[in-house]
């Protein structure tokens, strides 16, 4: 079964290539440069590039993915958001720590908390005329220094919380049965991140809705 990806982005191709497999579909980059409506909410975003999309589909019986994310940093009241594209392309991970860097504290407890962010994803699925949303969340907190090559975008400076034994998200500084020990996403290989990932997680939605449309 092909989905189409419409993204312009190799690493979230990458991502979902590697969880659809799992469930038996192929994933395909669909290139399409669709308007970004002005709005702070990512779903309005999703559905809106979505339904620019469906018209040209190469054949009116495949699916469409269209996924948005971005990464919110509690200290910054949740910026760059829906401005993460333009903020990495513009001050970049570099840019992030230096914002950040103002606000450190000597306390190592406080100073964790005042890094503390989390990335965010929207995907929506338009399969057999019905479309399927779904979010996920992964909570983190942003490192010191910009580590590790693996990934894109935020990876490097972007450590995932600890998990439980549910795979659920911890809070901050909280120990879990699955840690990366302090490793930010850039420093993990991708099947690792899977584990941690608001992609998996919008993206486990997804699965759920199809099956029950069938
Ligand atoms: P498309 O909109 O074409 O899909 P994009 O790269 O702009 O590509 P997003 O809008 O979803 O993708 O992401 C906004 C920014 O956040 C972008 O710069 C990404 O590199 C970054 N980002 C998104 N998901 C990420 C992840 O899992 N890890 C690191 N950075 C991420």
């Amino acid at each position: 079964m092909t989905l189409w990806f419409m993204t312009s982005n190799k690493g979230k191709v990458a991502e979902a290539s590697e969880y659809f497999a799992n469930h038996g579909m192929i994933v395909k980059q669909f290139e399409f440069e669709a308007t970004e409506p002005q709005t702070d909410d990512l779903e309005v975003v999703t559905i809106s590039k979505l339904e620019q999309a469906i018209s040209t589909l190469p054949n009116p019986d495949d699916m469409l993915l269209v996924e948005d994310a971005g990464l919110f940093v509690d200290a910054l009241d949740g910026f760059p958001g829906v401005y993460s594209s333009y903020v990495l392309n513009t001050i970049g991970t570099h840019g992030i720590l230096k914002l950040l860097d103002q606000l450190k504290s000597e306390n190592p407890i406080q100073d964790s908390k005042l890094r503390s962010a989390e990335f965010r994803a929207v995907a929506a699925l338009y399969c057999k005329g019905q479309t399927i949303i779904s979010e996920g969340v992964c909570r983190g907190r942003i490192s010191h220094q910009v580590r590790g090559d693996e990934g894109f975008g935020f990876d490097p400076i972007f450590v995932p919380t600890d998990l439980d034994v549910t795979g659920e998200s911890l809070e901050c500084g909280e120990l879990g049965e699955t840690s990366t020990h302090g490793k930010t996403f850039g420093e993990i290989t991708l099947e690792e991140k899977q584990l941690y990932s608001h992609r998996r997680r919008a993206l486990s939605g997804i699965i759920e809705g199809f099956s029950r449309i069938g």
